[in-house]
């Protein structure tokens, strides 16, 4: 049983984080996958839209995925590469070479992330969005405004 683990926050989940499962899902027999917790985001300094519970349950419905866990702080992936036997660690490459100290215990690789795509640009989008909605809804409002004026 080859066993890959890896971690994230999965905000607003998107094709990006998906392959990425996908794609270290296809590396060994299971895969487990550690969620940030809102607090260890918060100690991150990341800001997120969707809370835990909603987000580990999303990653734990995906079928690449056989075990989802809470990852509640940096210190805790050498405890769970013994507990679960895990034989390959892998991350995107953004995070290239920030885990190496786990090749004392597994494998540890740094797959290509997908370009064009983050939580991040999705949850900006949103909001300019919003506020371009907003104004729209102002100027609609004064154009009907200036139409009754003119018939009082
Ligand atoms: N990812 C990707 N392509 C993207 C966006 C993200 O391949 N377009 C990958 C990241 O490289 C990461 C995983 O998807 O491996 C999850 O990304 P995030 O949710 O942003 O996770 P992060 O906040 O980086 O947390 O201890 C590790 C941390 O918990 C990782």
């Amino acid at each position: 049983m080859k066993t890959i683990l890896t971690y994230g926050t999965f905000d607003l989940f998107h094709i990006g984080h998906l392959r990425l499962l996908q794609r270290l899902g296809a590396l060994g027999d299971r895969l487990i996958v550690g969620v940030s917790t809102d607090e260890f985001n918060h100690l991150k300094g990341k800001k997120t839209v969707v809370p835990f519970a909603d987000r580990i349950e999303i990653v734990r419905a995906l079928a690449c995925v056989d075990q989802a866990i809470p990852e509640t702080c940096w210190e805790q992936k050498v405890d769970d590469i013994k507990q679960h036997g895990v034989s390959i660690f892998g991350m995107g490459n953004d995070w290239t070479g920030r885990f190496d100290e786990l090749k004392a215990h597994c494998e540890v690789v740094y797959l290509p992330r997908t370009e064009g795509v983050s939580s991040t640009h999705i949850r900006k989008t949103l909001k300019i969005l919003d506020q371009t909605h907003v104004e729209e809804l102002k100027h609609a409002l004064d154009l009907i405004s200036s139409i009754i004026d003119r018939f009082d």
